[in-house]
């Protein structure tokens, strides 16, 4: 009998378990495992902790809870340059936030953002980059190529340059209303690689026409984590083939989306519906939309921790945009 080790796969992670909770950030980032931490909105306390990263986007909802991201066994963690990291049982939590009055506007800085981010994975053990989220300023503003999103597609895809050429991961860019243009950028990234999911419903989005921009968005519509135990979904809109749907209809948009989870849910084998431990984020761009979407979340899917935002969707013709994670 012939004995090789080319059967020896390493055991696969369990996913990161991530929730909201309403709870001290100082007590969340005492316990054991704590790879990450989240405040939202202009309340958010300030720590020191790598872990900590406060998110320019508002929160529509009081008490404001934190979301945490939770893996097995202890977390090291510390800060390069502008980069913050933490990283524990394979997993491994990056972030940059980076101010575009120092960058040269939104092409450079994302650009900048990409570089240095791609950078630090190549050099780390959890180079398989999962789920990317990119929240910048004034998403919307500029006509034609010279909108702040393309713009910001351009210098992702310039600071990426070939780092995912096997694909990409799965990601949310999305507007904030923060006084400063600041450019926020953060990953989950893993010592085995996931599996990139597409949506049969949408052509896939790095294959957009030209009608998009002169370089189309850079994700994947969702990854399923190396354990195949947990779908991590991708900022999710009505958009049908590459076309955005029901313009300024709030509510066919939010059916659209949900359509568009499904579809995901199914793509990914994953069991239909979400559930109590399935955390979503709906990014809301009008505030007076935010209690229509509430009210539409809470009966459409009953149970299901979903944090209501304030965000501008990356075409100023969507509404209203949901992301977020399927547990298997
Ligand atoms: C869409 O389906 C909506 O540029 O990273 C969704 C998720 C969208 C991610 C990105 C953009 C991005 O095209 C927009």
């Amino acid at each position: 009998m012939v004995q090789g080790c080319e059967n020896v796969r390493p055991a696969l992670r369990r996913a990161p378990q991530v929730s909201y909770r309403w709870v001290d950030p100082d007590a969340v980032l005492n316990d054991a495992g704590t790879l990450a931490v989240f405040g939202f909105g202009t309340g958010a306390e300030r720590s020191t902790d790598p872990r900590w990263l406060p998110v320019d986007l508002e929160v529509f909802d009081a008490p404001t809870p934190l979301e945490i991201w939770q893996v097995d066994g202890p977390v090291t963690h510390g800060r390069v340059g502008e980069l913050q990291w933490s990283s524990g049982d394979g997993w491994l939590f990056a972030a940059i936030t980076l101010d575009e009055n120092l960058h040269g506007g939104p092409l450079a800085t994302a650009a900048s953002a990409y570089a240095q981010l791609c950078d630090f994975v190549a050099s780390r053990r959890e180079r398989h980059v999962q789920r990317i989220w990119n929240y910048l300023a004034d998403i919307n503003e500029g006509a034609g190529d010279t909108e702040r999103y393309k713009q910001f597609c351009e210098g992702r895809a310039e600071g990426m340059a070939s780092f995912f050429a096997d694909g990409f991961p799965a990601a949310t860019a999305i507007g904030h209303h923060a006084s400063a243009p600041r450019l926020q950028v953060y990953l989950l990234a893993c010592d085995e690689p996931g599996e990139r999911v597409e949506n049969p419903r949408q052509v896939s989005a790095w294959r957009y026409p030209r009608q998009y921009g002169r370089t189309p968005p850079s994700f994947a519509r969702a990854m399923a984590l190396p354990a195949q135990d947990a779908l991590a979904i991708s900022g999710t809109a009505a958009v049908v083939g590459h076309a955005s749907a029901h313009e300024d209809d709030l509510l066919a948009q939010l059916d659209e989306t949900l359509v568009n989870l499904e579809a995901l849910l199914s793509s990914a084998n994953m069991p239909a519906g979400f559930d109590t431990q399935s955390p979503l984020k709906a990014y809301v761009r009008h505030p007076t939309d935010a209690p229509l979407v509430r009210e539409f979340l809470q009966q459409r899917l009953a149970g299901v921790p979903v944090l209501v935002l304030h965000g501008d969707i990356c075409r100023s013709e969507l509404l209203v945009e949901i992301d977020g994670w399927r547990y298997a």
